[in-house]
């Protein structure tokens, strides 16, 4: 029976479609859905893959399974400074390092599956065009000022060191390697003038400040409408999202950045490679990396339309006589690029004044691996392209345990060993099981062919609803961005069949009623066909096999989910075909030394330090020692109290080693001490010199030994 509440939210539900107003907001007519443009300086890695891009597929195929028009865009960043450094350190032209990236990472999406309709690259001409006309349009309208300030300069390089050029310490947490831009430790956002020490990042030397004039967005001028369109999703009154189905964490981000004071953000740089500044007096500046990229998002558009005979417009556009927008325009991102696409792009979309602004900007915050950070320059992380050479038949393995894992609101962490128990105990042991009995059993007792079902039980018609339920569920939570939850729900229909056929046992039933059996094998059957549909946006290669198993049609679409006539009485299915195998232990194993031997392998870059003289070396007087004596020092971890025969005297040296070495392993030891260091008191012990010590990446510490043995204590290291 229907309950009050239900009967009402039903007749709602239902008189609502005839009084909605036909406007994007409800009812779009298109969609504009883009993924970060990843940076084309390195290979992807499953962050990457968690953060925008998976996502943004299974939203997109939802859609199109719906019929709906989408524009799916998606391309390589192939400006900025992470790519013109890494071309410098490997000695050769941006050009080569964006050329074999692009490619690398194409090839990866397509194999993973990523489905977009355009992955384009805005080193592209076309792309340098749009950019250029976009920012002349902007400048016209008074969008920018101009302003001289004082830049850090690299005298060697003859260069202006802006953002990722520069590096120093952290004003706020004291990381010793931030950006000019940000710091990669505690998220601030940073100017190169607020880093502590500032050392180019090309030559390692200090930078001299010198004046340049660059072009800067006045955000605060934004402030008041960019407030009431993110709180209330309204700007001047007009409704153009809902701001409830924002994510709490991309409204409290963008919240907070206005209400610590938008300030003007420089949109040009003093760089040769980029998109250049289409003025005069504007010799070697280019556009700032955050400008163009975006735009990238509707060059690629437009080369995408022009090729499908579509007007790019439609996909971007207010429509001109409603003054309405009829297009969906929907940003999937990692959380730090939100401010980029959620304040910096709808302030120069809204600039331009012909434009939509985002829908959403669904942001995903980070995922980690194995109780680490991923990160590239330390080499933590499972390499997409690598993953896929290894296991070219397990992409939608991959899909589905990223999916099952989005780190949708909060942090989340990929272990090979949960991979291996989502794939062995979910998609093995409850889908894949469930789906190969209905088809062996089909193959077994009708030669294949759809049984005709007699009599529906009341317990048939409950298994039927519950499905049906749990299918409707599923669309929703796609189109509220919720994929975990969406994937969850297919999952529970697999589990659903396969407790009915637990339940119901048809291979006993067989023997005593068989007429039974049929009606239980074609409800399995049709469950079957339905877990084809609900996993297509999730898993499109397995549904598609599955499809192919059941002889499905092609035709198919999300509407038919939820329906019990997808497979017709007397129609053939194939012969059955694993969806899915066991991952061994072995794998898991292998993955995991892969990994320990990246760290092992991967000292931190620590920046160099600032240069010093020869002189100033000389005064360090460094000699051969032998340890005498060691013991702990008490009530400490990391001390030895050590007594160490420098050639000319005995010294007492208090030493941090204690976590790597015992103090009887120490003893008889040679090391090198820095003998005229001053003396120092620690914890009561005047401590006389300093052993030097080599560090691993773990922080483990060794000695630094002389090689041969004709060295003896009191010897000089210089
Ligand atoms: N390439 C930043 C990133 O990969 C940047 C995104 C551009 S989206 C327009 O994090
Ligand atoms: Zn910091």
């Amino acid at each position: 029976m229907h309950s009050f509440f239900s009967i009402f939210s039903h007749i709602y539900r239902e008189s609502s479609i005839f009084t909605k107003i036909f406007t994007a907001l409800e009812n779009p007519k298109k969609y504009t859905v883009t993924a970060a443009l990843p940076y084309a300086n390195g290979p992807l890695h499953l962050g990457h893959l968690a953060g925008a891009y998976l996502p943004a597929d299974i939203y997109v195929r939802y859609l199109r399974l719906n019929k709906r028009e989408v524009a799916f865009v998606c391309g390589s960043d192939e400006h900025g400074a992470a790519i013109t450094i890494r071309a410098k350190k490997e000695g050769i032209l941006p050009q080569e390092i964006v050329d074999r990236y692009h490619e690398i990472n194409k090839k990866a999406f397509q194999e993973i599956g990523i489905d977009f309709s355009i992955y384009d690259r805005t080193s592209s001409e076309e792309h340098h065009k749009m950019a250029q006309e976009f920012f002349l349009d902007l400048n016209k309208k008074g969008t920018f000022t101009k302003e001289t300030t004082e830049q850090y300069f690299d005298e060697e390089n003859n260069q202006f060191l802006a953002d990722r050029y520069i590096t120093g310490e952290c004003p706020k947490c004291q990381n010793p390697s931030a950006y000019g831009d940000q710091c990669e430790k505690c998220g601030s956002d940073l100017s190169p003038l607020d880093l502590i020490n500032p050392v180019s990042a090309i030559s390692g030397n200090k930078p001299v400040l010198k004046e340049t004039s660059h072009w800067f967005l006045p955000m605060e001028r934004h402030e008041e409408w960019l407030t009431s369109w993110i709180q209330e999703g309204t700007i001047h009154g007009k409704k153009l999202h809902h701001p409830k189905e924002w994510k709490n964490q991309v409204t409290g981000q963008v919240m907070s950045w206005i209400n610590s004071g938008l300030k003007p953000r420089a949109m040009t740089r003093d760089l040769d490679w980029g998109v250049k500044v289409p003025l005069e007096n504007a010799e070697g500046k280019v556009l700032y990396v955050w400008l163009d990229a975006p735009i990238g998002y509707i060059s690629a558009t437009k080369k995408w339309a022009e090729k499908e005979g579509e007007n790019w417009e439609d996909y971007w556009k207010i429509n001109k006589e409603t003054g309405e927008a009829e297009t969906k325009l929907v940003h999937f991102i990692g959380k730090d690029n939100i401010v980029f696409h959620a304040i910096i792009f709808p302030i120069l979309l809204k600039q331009h004044g012909e434009y939509v602004l985002p829908d959403n900007v669904p942001a995903n915050e980070f995922l980690n691996l194995e109780g680490d950070k991923l990160s590239t320059s330390r080499n933590w992380a499972v390499w997409l392209h690598e993953y896929l050479e290894e296991f070219p038949d397990k992409a939608d393995e991959l899909r589905y345990v990223l999916t099952s894992i989005l780190p949708e609101n909060k942090d989340s962490e990929f272990t090979w060993k949960d991979y291996q128990d989502r794939v062995n105990n979910e998609l093995v042991a409850i889908f894949g099981n469930f789906v190969n009995r209905v088809v062996v059993l089909t193959n077994k007792y009708y030669e294949g062919s759809v049984p005709v079902a007699g009599e529906v039980l009341e317990s048939d018609k409950q298994i039927i609803e519950e499905v049906k339920e749990t299918a409707k569920k599923i669309g929703e939570s796609i189109e509220a961005y919720r994929f975990r939850e969406a994937l969850s729900g297919a999952m529970n229909i697999a589990r659903i069949g396969n407790k009915y056929l637990q339940d119901s046992e048809p291979w006993k039933l067989i023997k005593t009623d068989p007429e039974r059996v049929k009606t239980i094998m074609k409800i399995a059957l049709q469950i079957s066909a339905n877990l084809a549909i609900a996993f297509e946006p999730f898993m499109p290669k397995k549904s598609a096999v599955l499809k192919q198993i059941l002889a499905l049609p092609e035709a198919i679409t999300w509407s038919d989910l939820g329906s019990f006539s997808l497979l017709q009485e007397s129609q053939t299915i194939h012969k059955p075909e694993l969806l899915f195998t066991k991952i061994e232990d072995k794998m898991v194993e292998e993955q995991l030394a892969k990994l320990a031997s990246s760290k092992a392998n991967n000292i931190p870059a620590e920046p160099i330090k600032e240069e010093v003289s020869f002189e100033d070396f000389t005064k360090l007087d460094i000699r051969i020692g032998t340890i005498l004596e060691a013991e702990k020092v008490k009530k400490t971890k990391k001390l030895l109290h050590l007594k160490v025969d420098i050639g000319s005297e005995i010294r007492t040296i208090v030493s941090g080693i204690a976590e790597s070495y015992l103090p009887e392993e120490v003893v008889g030891k040679q090391v090198s001490v820095l003998v005229n260091l001053a003396p120092r008191a620690i914890k009561g012990i005047e401590s006389q010199g300093m052993i030097l010590m080599a560090e691993n990446a773990e922080g483990k510490l060794s000695f630094v030994h002389p090689s041969e043995d004709y060295i003896k204590s009191g010897n000089s290291v210089s």
